[in-house]
């Protein structure tokens, strides 16, 4: 039989081995928050990392983080920092037709995002799992490889980057959280699993300004040139986006191109001027989505972007990866300490209602975002048609405010 795949392969007799009960691939916030709950039920695990602590400490990425997350995070002592950091943010705004529209989901729903940005989130984390739960983390490993997934002793192997060694962990469970570019995913057999999977076509220029945020809130510009996006981060740091074709070089894009650009399509009458800034990221991620299903494949249970990956759009991909952990972690523990496998059994599907539910929402924004600027006079059309419903239907407000918020769910 030939091996499917590079990252999957029967173990190596040769090398040191240790017995562990679980192997966490990725330190991101879904192996993070995993391990962190399987440490609190006294659940023996490993957390394997590619990159050094300092660089997923620093690595920016998402701010927007829901509210029945942070609650949870919360519940199990792990939102000690962010509850005490974190802004709160009640609102965001629409930009088009050259005019501003808040919106006030805080009045609408109260409820709220909270912003917190992901390197604060992971820095949390780490810090929880292994300097006060004293876990087991090893960072700056490299050629992480899985074996015998389909046995009740899985294993994972990697190389030591102190010593070069090869180590192998034999395991009863694998969680695979190292996100899109990991390895963990391409373990699963093409026939075990169905990967569906969206591109938009359409490109995002995201940014990192040094310079505080030009208006309390998010704002979002539907422009004809394209989308531009506003997100406050901190008080010294502003994430911005801008619609590009997919694949452009950030280095078609220079500091003067991105101001002017961005002023003219978050511009509106009324409109408090951007305050300009250091541009300290500078990349254009594509618009793709994709969803393997199930996330489970013998003893690999996948979790966070290694299972699904949603674009920016709507900010839902962190939230997913701390969905996910919540129900894994919880599920693991369960059944090592109770001998109960109903959330291992329940564990794909559960997570994937609220996947698809976050990929619909995006997919629907997008269809706002970009639509004005398709090029398309009646894409044109029924887009503005849906923005000012929002604004003039209680009852779509009510559900988009649900949406946004993501406060329809399990937890
Ligand atoms: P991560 O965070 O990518 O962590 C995976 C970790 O695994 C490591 N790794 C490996 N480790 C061991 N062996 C291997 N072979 C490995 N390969 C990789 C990696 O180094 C990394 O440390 O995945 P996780 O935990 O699933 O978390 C997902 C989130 O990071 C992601 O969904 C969000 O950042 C998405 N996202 C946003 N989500 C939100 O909910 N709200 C937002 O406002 C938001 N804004 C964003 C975003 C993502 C962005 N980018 C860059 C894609 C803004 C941006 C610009």
């Amino acid at each position: 039989m030939t091996d499917p795949s590079p990252h999957l392969n029967s173990a190596p007799g040769d090398g040191r081995t240790e017995n562990r009960t679980v192997v966490v691939v990725g330190a991101g916030p879904a192996g993070l928050t995993v391990a962190a709950l399987l440490r609190a039920a006294s659940v023996d695990c490993v957390v394997l990392e590619t990159e050094s602590r300092r660089f997923v400490e620093t690595r920016p990425r998402a701010g927007v983080i829901e509210e029945w997350a942070v609650r949870e995070l919360g519940r199990r002592g792990l939102a000690e920092r962010l509850l005490e950091r974190a802004e709160s943010h009640e609102a965001c705004e629409f930009r088009f037709d050259g005019e501003r529209y808040r919106f006030p989901y805080g009045e609408l729903t109260g409820h709220h995002h909270y912003v917190y940005p992901q390197p604060m989130l992971v820095t949390d984390l780490v810090r929880e799992y292994a300097d006060v739960r004293g876990g087991d983390i090893r960072f700056g490993v490299s050629d992480v490889t899985l074996h015998d997934l389909d046995s009740d002793r899985p294993a994972v192997s990697y190389q030591c980057p102190r010593t070069g060694e090869r180590l192998l962990l034999r395991c009863d469970f694998v969680a695979g959280c190292d996100g899109a570019r990991g390895v963990t995913r391409d373990a699963i057999p093409p026939e075990r699993a169905r990967i569906a999977r969206q591109d938009d076509g359409i490109g995002w220029l995201a940014l990192l300004a040094e310079t505080p945020p030009s208006a309390d809130c998010v704002v979002f510009g539907v422009h004809p040139r394209g989308f531009a996006g506003h997100m406050p981060r901190s008080p010294e740091v502003t994430r911005y986006y801008l619609q590009c074709p997919p694949g452009d070089d950030p280095e078609n894009w220079p500091h003067d191109r991105v101001w002017a650009e961005l002023r003219t399509r978050l511009g509106a009458a009324g409109a408090p001027p951007l305050t300009e800034g250091r541009l300290i990221e500078k990349r254009v991620l594509d618009m793709h989505h994709y969803v393997v299903e199930p996330l489970v494949h013998g003893r690999l249970l996948l979790a966070g972007d290694a299972g699904h990956l949603t674009a920016p759009i709507a900010a839902k991909g962190m939230n997913l990866a701390l969905h996910d952990a919540f129900l894994l972690g919880d599920a693991i523990a369960a059944y090592v300490t109770r001998g109960d496998g109903s959330g291992l059994a329940g564990y794909s599907a559960a997570a994937l209602r609220r996947v698809w539910d976050y990929q619909e929402f995006s997919q629907w924004l997008s269809d706002i975002y970009h639509g004005v600027a398709s090029g398309d006079p009646f894409r044109a059309g029924t887009t503005l048609a849906r923005l000012r419903r929002l604004f003039g239907s209680p009852a779509a407000a009510a559900a988009f405010a649900e949406q946004y918020l993501g406060s329809a769910g399990t937890f």
